[in-house]
């Protein structure tokens, strides 16, 4: 791996977390699947050789446990779901170069000679310990079998993760108080042995590693704080009948989190094997050189609920196994519906194969997933804010200028018209291809989104201030030679986000070769001297369709809170096991019953306030540093609000702001004042008209 700027001489990879093979697709999935999708074409717009790679995970408890209610085998039932994966991820333009799964020849043989390579360095060990066992049963009952409270935070939790409360994976023997969640019989705690890794032996080489990397910032500052507190070895063995068997061993199978992993090699090897090592040489992606140097560049796209296992267990696994570490970790936040936490289980959410049926185009959803927010802020879908952006930016502003500027060329000069492109208008192009690089460089894919949104803002402007339907032939010329231009450029730098849509407007400036292949010198390129009478290319989505779909959406949340209420037994349905679902509970935090008088109240100075300026705050995940005009003076507040809210966009929101807050001290910044957001998600509050700033708030 280098740390150039890509296009690097060496190719990338580009994986995404493996679905677990386990529950059908939705919106949370798709926002790190398209998000991939979109880094991978990008990079390739660059010019960097890149592989795009995932597969299915078919191993882990919740499968076993689901196919034991089913009273299928855990392999039939994964199939089934990794084959449904396979056909609908193209269905979103999510175009995989290999998409594999982890019980295949590849990774079983790769995944048993990684564990060897771990042992021969001697970096694993066996240990008795205490696995949760079903007295009654006789049965072990590891990960997902056993239920219970998390010893760190006391919340309820799972056997292998506290998912409710403090997020951390949690070893086997940790839980307390362990039910089974097979028969609901108290678990006891029986000593089986186990293998170890020494990941403990790794926290200097992590630490090193944790400051080479690259993407998110939150990839790399949780792990920190793990690695100050002390990392623990990890147990890599399972008592199951499903997984990978733990090499020499007939009873253990390896933790799922072992062999996952590795599939993104495997899937890498099938891909080179595929199209032969010429082109694509996994071994160059992924193996060290002699000399130790790291091979290609590696990047991993997550759910920011997997950062431990990609940013410690893996990289410590590569590091002892020989292999390439990652460049870059890239962790999405996760994806509400309507402001709440998706739910699979309370089915608030919006299903990927709902919205095909829906018969909206893939684009308009990938355009909405990977241009909404910044990677790691969580992520709002509605309907109402899909419409918007959908005749906002896609129809309004992309399909507007492509359409008029092509049918004006078309009906006037049968294509390109001869003309010089104009230098204004090339430099302006210049800067979309620059900011495109830039943002790609900064796995910003929502900012490589803009590039060509905004070029095709400019490009109406453009036309709208040169009237060429006020002018000659001779006079409109060397506008329309520029629309044209820019029309391509457009077309060039949208196709990773809207590739469908891309392929369509490509043909309409009637581009040679291939959008998907072409870089972005083509955006240069004199367009086509004749073409087609262009189409519109996207549909406004009308105000019923939104009433309907936002209808359905409460129909279904309805009926699922109904259904829940008849079965009620007092247990959540499994649901977490979606990479990117984020579970927040509906209940709302009982009323208070003490009133105060209103001088407790007049104690308060609130007022309003205007975001002058936001940055993130370094190292920390949700803190934001903001300066907010308060009419009298401008405040430093330090506030933890990046779940929601993508900072660029927020000078010159109003917020309403506790002046009379206690001075505190985050991070080393002080914080003079505290604006007030509802709930978790920091939602800020605003004001509606035209309140200044200052003005109290009472
Ligand atoms: N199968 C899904 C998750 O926990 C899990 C990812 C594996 S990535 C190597 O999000
Ligand atoms: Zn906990």
């Amino acid at each position: 791996m280098s740390h150039d700027d890509f296009p690097t001489e060496q190719p990338a990879v580009v994986t995404c977390g493996l679905p677990y093979a386990n529950g059908d697709l939705h919106v949370g999935h798709l926002r790190s699947y398209t998000a991939g999708d979109v880094l991978s074409r990008s990079l390739r717009k660059l010019g960097q050789q890149t592989a795009f790679v995932c597969g299915s995970d078919m191993h882990g408890t919740p499968i076993a446990v689901n196919a034991d209610e089913e009273g299928v085998s855990p392999e039939a039932f994964a199939t089934q779901y990794h084959e449904q994966y396979r056909e609908t991820f193209p269905q979103f333009n999510v175009e995989f170069d290999n998409y594999g799964h982890t019980h295949d020849e590849t990774n079983t043989e790769l995944t048993q000679s990684i564990v060897e390579t771990l042992e021969d360095e001697g970096y694993v060990y066996e240990k008795e310990i205490k696995v949760a066992w079903d007295p009654i049963e006789d049965q072990p009952l590891p990960d997902r079998y056993v239920e219970g409270t998390c010893p760190y935070c006391g919340e309820h939790a799972r056997g292998d993760e506290c998912d409710e409360g403090c997020g951390r994976h949690l070893e086997p023997g940790e839980i307390e108080d362990p039910v089974s969640t097979r028969t609901g019989n108290p678990a006891e705690y029986r000593e089986q042995p186990h293998r170890f890794f020494e990941v403990s032996e790794l926290s200097e080489y992590l630490s090193g590693f944790l400051d080479r990397l690259e993407g998110t910032s939150n990839a790399r500052n949780q792990p920190r704080e793990w690695i100050e507190s002390g990392l623990e070895d990890w147990c890599i063995t399972r008592d199951l009948d499903w997984g990978i068997d733990y090499p020499g061993e007939e009873d253990l199978v390896l933790y799922v989190w072992v062999d996952a992993p590795i599939e993104y090699i495997s899937s890498t090897k099938q891909y080179s094997e595929r199209v032969g090592a010429d082109e694509y040489d996994w071994e160059q992606v992924w193996r060290e050189t002699e000399s130790g140097e790291a091979g290609g560049e590696v990047v991993h796209v997550i759910g920011r609920d997997i950062i431990q296992h990609h940013t410690i267990f893996w990289p410590a696994m590569l590091e002892v196994a020989g292999y390439s570490e990652p460049r870059a970790v890239c962790a999405t936040g996760f994806v509400t519906i309507n402001g709440k936490g998706l739910s699979t289980s309370r089915n608030r959410a919006i299903w990927a194969q709902e919205y095909l049926d829906e018969g909206f185009h893939p684009d308009l959803l990938r355009y909405y997933l990977t241009t909404m927010g910044g990677f790691q802020q969580d992520l709002d879908f509605s309907w109402d804010r899909f419409q918007e952006r959908v005749n906002g930016e896609l129809v309004g502003t992309v399909g507007n200028f492509l359409y008029r500027s092509l049918l004006f060329a078309y009906r006037n000069f049968g294509g390109t018209p001869e003309a010089e492109l104009s230098a204004e208008v090339e430099e302006r192009i210049e800067q979309a291809v620059d900011d495109f690089s830039a943002a790609v460089n900064e796995y910003e894919v929502r900012k490589a989104g803009d590039a060509a949104v905004k070029l095709a803002q400019f490009g109406n402007e453009y036309i709208q201030r040169n009237e060429p339907w006020k002018l000659d032939d001779d006079e409109a010329a060397p506008v329309i030679r520029d629309c044209v231009q820019l029309a391509k450029a457009v077309t060039v730098l949208i196709e990773p986000v809207a590739p469908g849509k891309a392929e369509a407007a490509w043909a309409q400036v009637g581009g040679e070769a291939d959008v998907h292949d072409v870089t972005l010198d083509a955006a240069f390129e004199p367009p086509a001297a004749t073409f087609d009478e262009p189409a519109e290319l996207f549909e406004q989505v009308e105000d019923e369709r939104v009433e309907e779909l936002n209808g359905k959406l409460a129909e279904r949340v309805a009926e699922a809170a109904s259904d829940d209420d008849a079965d009620d037994d007092g247990t959540e349905s499994d649901e977490s096991t979606d990479a990117d679902e984020a579970d927040v509970s509906d209940e709302l935090e009982p009323l208070l019953e003490d009133r105060i008088g209103f001088d407790d109240f007049e104690a308060l100075d609130i007022r309003v306030g205007r975001i002058e300026s936001a940055e993130p705050v370094e190292d920390a995940d949700k803190l934001a540093k903001l300066a907010v005009d308060i009419g009298v003076e401008t405040r430093q507040v330090v506030a933890g609000i990046k779940q929601l809210h993508d900072l660029d966009a927020l000078p010159g929101t109003k917020v309403v702001l506790l002046a009379n807050m206690e001075k505190a001290e985050l991070f080393g910044i002080e914080s003079n004042g505290m604006v007030l957001a509802a709930g978790e998600q920091a939602d800020l509050l605003t004001t509606h008209d035209d309140a200044e700033p200052g003005t109290k708030v009472r």
